[in-house]
Formats: structure tokens, sequence, C-alpha cells
């Protein structure tokens, strides 16, 4: 179904290019009604063997937790937290996590075979959910994004991860296109770096095809002549691809490295160098929050942290994940405030107004646990970017189609906000 439209508007787009801006009104209304009406088909029986094994030893459990200190405590042991509330926190444990879950330190509320608990959301397995956006189908999509709006938008890769993947980026700028540097203010829009969080693939891609769809409005014509606006909607494209090939959802987080030990991945939101694996991170290969080797030892971090540093023009930035409808700031590494006060001041105060417009909660990071090494601490560090981190809304890492239309317009909302102040920040103060 997917692979009809797209190639519908590759053909639409090459036999004629005059009409490119109406072919993408198609494609993004297009896209957004497929979402609602997903295709009911029922998940192959090998592709259930597969999450069977997959699943094989790993638990979801609850696990009373009261505060960020225990909730940072359970991430450096290797706990993978999903959902946190009040008392407890919840996710997922492999083997590996044994002796923890029956030290007496621990008081683990429930456990069940991660794979009856992933049963309850048989309804939305992959073969019901083919209106997200794979690899490929991202890959082809920001062509298609490109190649019918040539005048204002580019594509390029920032680098490959480490199976070799292209990490794309879309570019926005009615002047410099490519690579070319340009000094007009920067917003930079990061999607999907954990593997599992394919929403967070679909709010930057289908924010993108917005803002190119709606490029002769006045609101979107105004940022789009004076900004310079890149989108990587795709910043782990091995994990997205390892989560869902074979039908069925893995509950995978990492990247794809290749671990001492033979365990596979490295949590990327950890890898990063802002007080590196100092805090709610494990040095566990095989734990999902492990940091890696060093910082920085990943392709796909080492790419980022490259495009933003010669990108000293970016001011503003989200890396969107799932799930708990939260926008968080900096710092996620400390229980401190950004010492800056105004630069405190303007995350509040932008985080509220895109909190206003989400229905999201916005608040400092380590409130809600302290990790060390993710990516916006870094961004904000390093560059002096506005970098806000997004939990996107929905129960569950898939969430099913319906919900990709309700989150893309409300963060279609957040993302234009943060295109109005990205000419000066300071302006919200
Ligand atoms: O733990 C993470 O990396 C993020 N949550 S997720 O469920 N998407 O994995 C939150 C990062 C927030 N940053 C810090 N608290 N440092
Ligand atoms: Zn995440």
């Amino acid at each position: 179904m997917r692979n009809t439209l797209f190639i519908f508007v590759l053909l639409a787009v090459s036999a004629c290019p005059a009409a490119a801006a109406d072919n993408l009104n198609v494609s993004y209304e297009q896209l957004l009604r497929e979402i609602t009406t997903p295709p009911a088909s029922a998940s192959a029986p090998e592709a259930k063997a597969a999450f069977a094994a997959q699943a094989e030893g790993r638990y979801w459990v609850t696990i009373k937790a009261s505060d960020k200190r225990e909730r940072t405590a359970l991430l450096e042991a290797g706990f993978d937290i999903v959902e946190v509330e009040k008392d407890r926190v919840s996710g997922i444990a492999g083997p590996e996590l044994d002796g923890l879950l029956s030290s007496k330190s621990v008081t683990v509320l429930g456990k069940t075979p991660l794979a009856a608990y992933a049963s309850s959301f048989t309804k939305d397995f992959p073969s019901q959910d083919a209106i997200y956006h794979n690899y490929q189908e991202t890959t082809d999509l920001l062509r298609s994004l490109a190649a019918a709006n040539s005048d204002i938008a580019s594509l390029f890769s920032i680098g490959k991860s480490v199976e070799g993947r292209d990490i794309w980026c879309l570019r926005i700028n009615s002047g410099a296109k490519g690579e070319t540097p340009s000094s007009k203010p920067g917003a930079f829009f990061l999607g999907n770096i954990h593997a599992r969080e394919h929403l967070a693939n679909e709010v930057p891609l289908l924010f993108a095809a917005w803002l190119l769809e709606h490029r002769n409005d006045a609101e979107a014509k105004k940022y789009i002549s004076s900004l310079d606006i890149y989108v990587v909607p795709m910043g782990n494209p091995d994990g997205a691809e390892y989560d869902i090939k074979t039908g069925n959802y893995q509950y995978y987080r990492k990247n794809m490295a290749k671990n001492a030990g033979g365990s596979r991945g490295v949590d990327l939101n950890r890898n990063f160098d802002s007080w590196w694996c100092e805090a709610g991170a494990s040095s566990y290969p095989g734990a999902d929050t492990y940091c890696g080797p060093r910082a920085f030892s990943e392709p796909e971090s080492q790419h980022i942290k490259r495009f933003m540093e010669t990108r000293r023009n970016i001011r503003t930035h989200i890396s969107y994940h799932t799930y708990g409808s939260l926008i968080l700031y900096p710092w996620g590494g400390s229980d401190d405030n950004v010492p800056d006060e105004r630069d405190r001041k303007v995350f509040i105060k932008a985080g509220d107004a895109m909190g206003k417009l989400t229905g999201y909660y916005s608040q400092k990071s380590s409130d809600m646990y302290v990790a060390t090494g993710d990516s916006a601490d870094w961004a904000y560090a390093a560059t002096g970017a506005f970098a806000f981190t997004f939990e996107l809304e929905g129960r569950g890492f898939y969430p099913g189609s319906a919900i990709v239309k309700t989150s893309v317009e409300k963060n279609v909302k957040a993302g234009l906000y943060l295109l109005s102040i990205t000419d000066n920040p300071y302006k919200v103060i």
C-alpha cells in the first residue's frame, strides 16, 4: 500500500516537475489518511516464533522505586526503565538481571514474561503497522520530498551507521543546499535514536513533509526563507530495522554495535560526552543502558556530533523519543540547573509554550531521572543550542497507527513554535 503511494509520488514528480507542490499536497494528506485506516492482516506464524525466541528469558518487570535516585540506580544496574509512576517503574529485564531481581535490595511488584506481555499488543504488531515508515520507505519519502522541492530542499547523508546504512538529513533552506554552510539561524530535528521508538521517526519525517507542503503559507514561507532547517528522522536506522525485521517487534533499544563478549548494541542516548557513563547508565555491554566502551564510540553518535559541531548556526534542537508525553530540557545528567540563568529561563518558557501546544508536561530532564551521556545535554553544552528531548505520547512503544496523525499534528505546532524562536531564542524571556 505504501509502496504504491511512493511510486505514485515519484512518477508524478518526475513526469511533471512544475506540479510538484500539488503532488506533495496529495502526499502529505494521503500519508495521514492512510495512517487512520491501517490494513488488517495477521502476523505470520514464523514471525511470531522469531519474536518468541527473542523474548526468551526477558521479562516485563515492575519494581518499587519512589524517587529519581532509586530510578537512576536501577538504570545503572542495567534495568531498562520504560514507564515511570509515582512509586514504581516498569521496564524490560533480561537474564543478566536475574541476580538483581532476586536481591533483597529490590522490591519486585510484578514480573511477566515479555512474550506474554507483548501478546496484549498483537493487534498492533508490524503487519498492521505498515503505515509506519521503515528505513527504505523513510529514504524514499525523503528523496521524493527533496526532488519535488529541489529549489528549497536537499538531501544528504550525515554518515553511515554501524551496519553501513546512510543516516539521512533533509535540509530546508531557500539558499544553501546539501552540506554548504549557511549563516542563517539553524534548527535541527532528530528522531528515533532509540530503535523501538518508531513514532519518533514519523513525527520529524512528517513535520518535514508538512513544512514543504505548506511552503507557500505565510508562516512556513517565513521560516523557509529565513532559517536553515535540518531534519534527521531516523538517527538509528540499524536498530529501527532490527526491531521490525521479523515482522514482530523486538523491544530493541540500542544500535547494532558488536560488543566485546558477544552482546549487541550501545545505548546511543548514553554515548555522548556529557558526564559520560557517570550516572543512569551501565558499563555492562549486555545492558539496555550500556554507555559503550567510551564516549562517542559509535558512528551514529559521532555523526551527530560532527553534524552539530560543523553547523554552529544551529540554535534550537529537538531529539524525539517515546513515550511519556514529556518535554525535557537540560540538565539530564545532573541534578543542577544549567548555570546560565537566562538560558534556563528560555528552556522553561519555550518548554512550557511547547507543552501547551502538545499537551505534554515540560520539566528539567533530571527530574525524571539522572542519566548521563544523553544527546540533548551534549548538544547544549557543546554548541549552546537550546536542546530539548521530547517523549512523545502513547501507551507503549507500539501504540498503533491511529496515534501518528494526532501526534504529528500537535508536534507540527510545537515544531513551528521552535522555528518561530530560532532567530533569537532569548526573545521568549
Ligand atoms: O532514558 C532515555 O534515554 C530517555 N527516555 S527513553 O524512554 N526514550 O529511553 C530520556 C532521556 C532524558 N534524559 C535524561 N534524563 N538524562
Ligand atoms: Zn528514547
